[in-house]
């Protein structure tokens, strides 16, 4: 086969692994017909660096209404002053953001990794690690969740120029007010990653952090739902900054295609079935949280509030790993996914990371979701048993193709 024979085989094989199987990855979803219609339409073809109605490059009128539609559209559904739109991901919106907000060894507080943070909030194999002096918090070992009162003496103590709030493993509602006013306390900026719970927070299901953030970065591929992308929501006072250190700060051209994707996903969300489509994510995800419960495992924080469940295996004896690679076999997307205070290497965790967004839009229920906890704990006891994955993937593949893969305007279409 040649190459372009073999890309078209792997995205038929890709198509029909997302269609038989059960994505459960709390970071993804699937998109509607418009937002992949807009991704891969001529808009790919032109560059347009700069910002409406001062681009480098001529030919660029129709990428300034695109990118109005889509800076107007973010700022109505989050109540922001300004919106950049061009971020490429969550990192690089995370880059910009940092780069206006500090210097090179200037000191952050910001969520461990380890603790259900990001890459981005310090890691030292990342670039926030590298240039600023990280202070990381984390969450109780008893509870599970972030102490507002230990975090308010952290920051009292080390006086950091930026605090940042936001997470990537963590199930429970963030207090994105009493962090503000934390920050607020020592005189600094106070900064809100939204990535994971933006669908939640423009439907009222999560409490906006615009209010009591300068900045609040996210991307719009998760539980919001649109193309793979960043953006950076600020204040006024800031959106000159945050626009240059975007680019040319950061990046050159935009991907215009995903910006005017992104306008698409924003005007999805205004939708009333968006909201209940929110609604049911937070259900679903009780659901499994009940259900996993019930069948004797343990959640760290004992539960959720959001999108996620964070599965802590060491009382089933099973690594994160060996979870993860038992229930692909058994027809299930997951992560193995660090748990606070994890013995374990990130290769090999404790712990286990299941969302409920994609498989919602997808239509599955409550029942939908009693049904998946018990694969999950059928395929992790017969983990060394081939014969008894494969019986659970005929099942699974049965079930899921019962949902159609994609959300038309609402509609659910055939994918
Ligand atoms: N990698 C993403 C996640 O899975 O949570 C965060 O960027």
């Amino acid at each position: 086969m040649s190459v372009r024979e073999q890309i078209f085989d792997a995205i038929e094989r890709e198509e029909q692994r997302q269609k038989n199987g059960l994505e459960m990855i709390a970071s993804e979803n699937f998109v509607s017909d418009d937002v992949r219609r807009v991704c891969g339409s001529v808009l790919t073809n032109k560059y347009a660096e700069g910002y409406p109605g001062k681009r480098y490059y001529g030919g660029c009128a129709y990428y300034d209404e695109i990118e109005n539609l889509a800076r107007n559209a973010a700022c109505d559904i989050f109540g922001a002053a300004h919106a950049n739109v061009q971020p490429h991901s969550g990192a690089t919106a995370n880059f910009a953001a940092y780069t206006a907000l500090l210097r090179p060894g200037d000191k952050v507080v910001a969520m461990s990794l380890d603790h259900g943070g990001h890459l981005t909030h310090g890691s030292k194999v990342n670039f926030s690690g590298r240039l600023y002096d990280m202070v990381p918090y984390g969450v109780e070992a008893d509870t599970g969740r972030i102490d507002y009162d230990k975090l308010e003496a952290l920051v009292e103590a080390e006086r950091p120029k930026l605090l940042v709030a936001g997470a990537s493993a963590y199930a429970r509602e963030i207090n994105f007010k009493r962090m503000g006013a934390i920050a607020k306390q020592v005189g600094a900026k106070f900064m809100v990653d939204m990535a994971h719970i933006a669908g939640l927070v423009a439907t009222g299901y999560h409490q906006n952090p615009v209010p009591y953030a300068d900045v609040v970065t996210s991307t719009t591929h998760k539980t919001l739902r649109g193309p793979r992308g960043g953006l950076i929501l600020c204040t006024s006072e800031l959106a000159k900054k945050i626009d240059s250190r975007v680019f040319p700060g950061a990046q050159g051209g935009p991907l215009m295609h995903q910006v005017a994707a992104k306008a698409i996903c924003f005007a999805e969300a205004k939708m009333g079935d968006f909201k209940t489509y929110q609604m049911h994510v937070v259900e679903n995800a009780k659901v499994l949280a009940e259900s996993l419960s019930n069948l004797g495992y343990d959640l760290v924080s004992g539960g959720t509030d959001n999108h996620l469940v964070l599965v802590d295996l060491r009382p089933k004896g099973v690594t994160g790993a060996d979870a993860e690679h038992a229930l692909e076999a058994a027809g299930m997307t997951t992560n193995k996914n660090k748990i606070p205070f994890d013995p374990m290497s990130a290769q090999v965790t404790s712990g286990l990371r299941l969302g409920t967004p994609a498989l919602t839009t997808r239509g599955m229920d409550a029942d939908a979701f009693r049904q998946i906890a018990s694969w999950i704990d059928q395929a992790i006891s017969s983990r060394e048993d081939a014969q008894a994955l494969h019986q659970i993937r005929l099942a699974v593949d049965a079930f899921a193709q019962q949902f159609p893969m994609f959300c038309l305007n609402g509609e659910r279409s055939q994918g």
